[in-house]
């Protein structure tokens, strides 16, 4: 692994043009329904997302229409080129920054963002056309907005067990309603159970490992239009962090797939097979399959119906998992056994970005570094994809 990266690395500083000639190409991110003869536009077989000394890759997301790939790096946000070369970066987060998603008509880049300690939870919103060097400050540089979500907050702080106390963040607790640890992942997509429309945000929550409560084994979906969040989104001073953002969120929806290690890492929707692709780190509960993917059925209507396992009898918007790929015959789950925690992208022709990351000390600095993989729909179990190139 370590010397194809290089390989790779080496490759782009010969000057080998692959990638150059990727962009050279007229139009290179235009969807593939717009390209002639239905002919999909070239992109590369890997992208290297460069090695830094944060915590490690969180999510990735590709700007076709610019040519552009985003990483977080749950510190820093980093932009670079499809042939990985360094567009920018926006440092200085305290939080964490977890997974991403670009908004094609405005190059906006939406990502999750934490500050636990201070109950505070956000989209934050890059500007990505104008992040364009190195060092960019998230506070002070104008390139980073934050919309709260009142919604995690409340979850996340409540006190389940009703002793006045709220226990922090902690997983050995009975607090934190469904278990809520805060948000990670997030993807526009249709909404569930639609085909096209507005494209709204859906922002998954952290769950904590909990094996001794059964009120967590829910994946819970926030659904947001974003369309008056100018309103709401404003910079953030993360020593006084804000509260603004929409009193209600624009949708709620529970996927029943057992309690896993810190809920979605990566959601992701994909036009090709309508599924909205939820990776995780896999739970501990025994009676579960602990699937480490999952795929909701994004053709089905969401159902109302109970959420399992609540204190008090609770009835919501219940998504279906999609009828594919591994099955546990005891609980009826269905799943796949795949990495994609890390980042996963939908290309939206059967082609998808995979994040790979690992830990790498150069000059004595401890770093992470991530790349891209493309890959292939295959449906086969365990895991529905192929590497390509
Ligand atoms: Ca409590
Ligand atoms: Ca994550
Ligand atoms: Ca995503």
């Amino acid at each position: 692994m370590r010397g194809k990266l290089r390989t790779f690395r080496s490759v782009l500083l010969a000057g080998i043009s692959v990638p150059a000639l990727l962009l050279a190409a007229p139009s290179p991110g235009i969807a593939a329904a717009d390209a002639p003869g239905g002919r999909h536009p070239e992109l590369p077989s890997s992208v290297y997302g460069g090695a830094w000394p944060t915590s490690h890759v969180q999510g990735v997301t590709v700007d076709r229409r610019r040519g552009f790939v985003y990483w977080s790096f749950t510190q820093k946000l980093v932009k670079t080129d499809l042939a990985g070369k360094v567009v920018g970066t926006v440092e200085g987060l305290t939080g964490h920054l977890g997974d991403i998603d670009v908004d094609d008509r405005s190059g906006r880049v939406y990502g999750s963002l934490e500050y636990k300690a201070a109950k505070s939870f956000y989209i934050a919103v890059f500007d990505g056309r104008e992040i364009d060097r190195v060092g960019m400050n998230a506070e002070r540089d104008g390139v980073m907005t934050a919309v709260h979500l009142h919604e995690v907050a409340a979850d996340f702080s409540a006190d389940m067990d009703g002793d006045g106390v709220f226990d922090g963040d902690t997983a050995d607790t009975p607090d934190h309603r469904y278990g809520c640890s805060g948000i990670d992942g997030v993807s526009f997509g249709p909404g569930f159970g639609e085909r096209g429309g507005r494209q709204t945000l859906k922002v998954a929550y952290g769950i904590y490992s909990h094996t001794g409560r059964t009120d967590n084994d829910h994946q819970v979906i926030l659904e947001y239009d974003i369309g008056s969040w100018g309103r709401y989104a404003r910079p953030l001073s993360q020593d006084a962090p804000h509260h603004s953002g929409p009193e209600h969120h624009d949708g709620k929806f529970f996927v029943h797939t057992g309690n896993t290690t810190y809920g979605v890492q990566n959601l992701q929707y994909d036009p090709y097979t309508r599924n909205w692709i939820m990776a995780v780190y896999k739970g501990k509960k025994e009676g579960f399959p602990n699937y480490s993917f999952f795929t909701v059925d994004g053709s089905a209507e969401p159902v109302r119906g109970e959420i399992k396992g609540q204190p008090v009898p609770e009835t919501g918007s219940l998504l279906t998992l999609r009828e594919a790929g591994l099955r546990d015959d005891a609980t009826g789950i269905r799943g796949w056994e795949f990495h994609g925690s890390y980042g996963f992208d939908a290309l939206g022709d059967g082609r998808y970005y995979v994040a790979e990351g690992r830990a790498v000390e150069e000059d004595g600095v401890l770093k992470q570094e991530g790349e891209i993989r493309l890959h292939r729909w295959t449906g086969k179990t365990p895991g529905p994809f192929e590497p390509l190139g």
